[in-house]
């Protein structure tokens, strides 16, 4: 393949973007190329500068759960984006999707629309401290809860990926605030929470993670942290903006049969455009502003684009079978990975929930951050130039998830699939 166009729009973009990118997975470093530039996207097709296709098992980082530019989603947005984009003002539209967030998700009893899910998560947080009275969050390594100041603490994704401890600029006053512990240890989460109680407003925690590569939850460990919270008067805060709407209508809550006192969400819920959402109950909401006294705003918080495309997504998930096909379909596809990896001889530990999945390049199991980082990012790096050379498009980094979409079609599987065997075969080879 010739990258030659994507090439000349990076050197561009490094002129007047930090890096090139918007964000910095992108910029590709860990795994050793350049990005390349997508002009282009339908089902699970991506089309870069040079023309070159791409079977999409990224899908926006979580978002394309129904793939690119659905009639019915593109649709939503031409229909609405005709009648303005922006007012600042209360819309029906709101309405409609935060109606239909409330009813899928019952432990969210009120929700409020944000921009990102870096928003949902930080102004969560300020709830909580503000419902509680309390200063510490505990969250735990290698979980990732966006950007915000009080999460940068031993935090996965971009962190992890491009291995850096932290970040300048975050005063110690705050990471002070921050507690941050092994996921999937049950002794650690219950003398933290049992030591340090009465100071902890929050636990925030991604039910399945999904920023370290994606590492389920232990049996039994999220029903012991609800347990435990409950016991200590902390607020629980479930972080579904990955596994919102993705591992069932009613996300991992409902998965898991676990009810958080706040939830956040993002990805999904706005169908490919920028959009968060924090909720829960009712007693807690009611702190936030204009009915209590928390505040968070935002000039574009409910954009109506944003909510159109939401729904329109929500609608083709409410189809009947829509979770089963998905689910049969990434069995299936994740079955026939192990058997590839075992024929070939190589080491891959497959760590899967529903359409969530990680090959970790390692012998051992992957349950938590240190195990994660145990996974040979080099050899990682190789699969993915290799992968994308012959048309399949993974995640940058080692530490992130591959989304199966209900685009994805056999032929494109089949495609991985071959690929993924030649792509072992000669990470072997000497
Ligand atoms: N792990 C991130 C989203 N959950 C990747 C997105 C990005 O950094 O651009």
């Amino acid at each position: 393949m010739r990258y030659t166009a994507s090439a000349k729009l990076f050197e561009q973009a490094k002129k007047y973007i930090p890096g090139g990118v918007n964000s910095p997975v992108r910029a590709c470093r860990s795994v050793g190329c350049d990005p390349i530039f997508i002009t282009k996207a339908a089902g699970a097709t991506l089309t870069d500068a040079d023309g070159n296709e791409y079977v999409d098992f990224v899908s926006s980082w979580g978002p394309m759960i129904a793939g690119h530019a659905h009639p019915d989603i593109i649709g939503a947005v031409q229909k609405t984006a005709a009648l303005g984009t922006s007012y600042g003002a209360p819309t029906p539209v709101e309405i409609d999707l935060a109606s239909m967030v409330v009813e899928a998700v019952p432990s969210m009893e009120k929700v409020r629309f944000v921009n990102s899910g870096t928003e949902a998560t930080m102004s969560a947080v300020r709830l909580a401290r503000g419902y509680t009275g309390k200063k510490v969050i505990v969250k735990f390594d290698g979980c990732y809860h966006g950007h915000a100041d009080s999460f940068l603490v031993k935090a996965g994704s971009g962190i992890i990926t491009l291995g850096i401890p932290g970040s300048p600029g975050v005063p110690d006053e705050i990471v002070k605030n921050t507690i941050s512990i092994p996921y999937n240890d049950v002794d650690v989460l219950e003398k933290t929470l049992r030591d340090e109680g009465l100071a902890i407003a929050c636990v925030i925690v991604e039910p399945v993670a999904g920023n370290m590569g994606c590492v389920p939850p232990a049996p039994g460990y999220l029903e012991k942290m609800r347990s435990l919270t409950s016991e200590l008067g902390i607020v629980l805060i479930f972080d579904e903006v990955i596994t919102g709407f993705r591992l069932s209508y009613g996300s991992a809550q409902q998965f898991y049969n676990i009810s958080p006192d706040l939830t956040c969400l993002g990805k999904i819920i706005g169908g490919g455009l920028p959009v968060g959402a924090y909720g829960g109950r009712a007693e807690i909401m009611n702190c936030v502003a204009p009915d209590g006294p928390v505040y968070q705003a935002g000039t574009l918080s409910g954009n109506p684009l944003a909510m159109a495309a939401g729904i329109a997504t929500l609608k083709l998930l409410q189809k009947p079978g829509f979770y089963e096909r998905l689910e049969e379909k990434a069995a299936g596809y994740a079955g026939r990975l192990e058997n590839i990896a075992s024929s070939v001889g190589i080491d891959v530990q497959l760590n899967r929930v529903g359409t969530m999945m990680t090959g970790f390049f390692t012998s051992e199991p992957v349950t938590d951050f240190q195990s994660a980082m145990k996974a040979d990012a080099g050899r990682y790096a190789q699969h993915y130039r290799q992968m994308l050379a012959g048309g399949i498009y993974l995640a940058p980094s080692q530490f992130e998830t591959a989304f199966i979409s209900a685009a994805q079609t056999k032929e494109d599987l089949e495609k991985a699939l071959k690929m993924t065997e030649w792509s072992f075969k000669k990470l072997l080879e000497k």
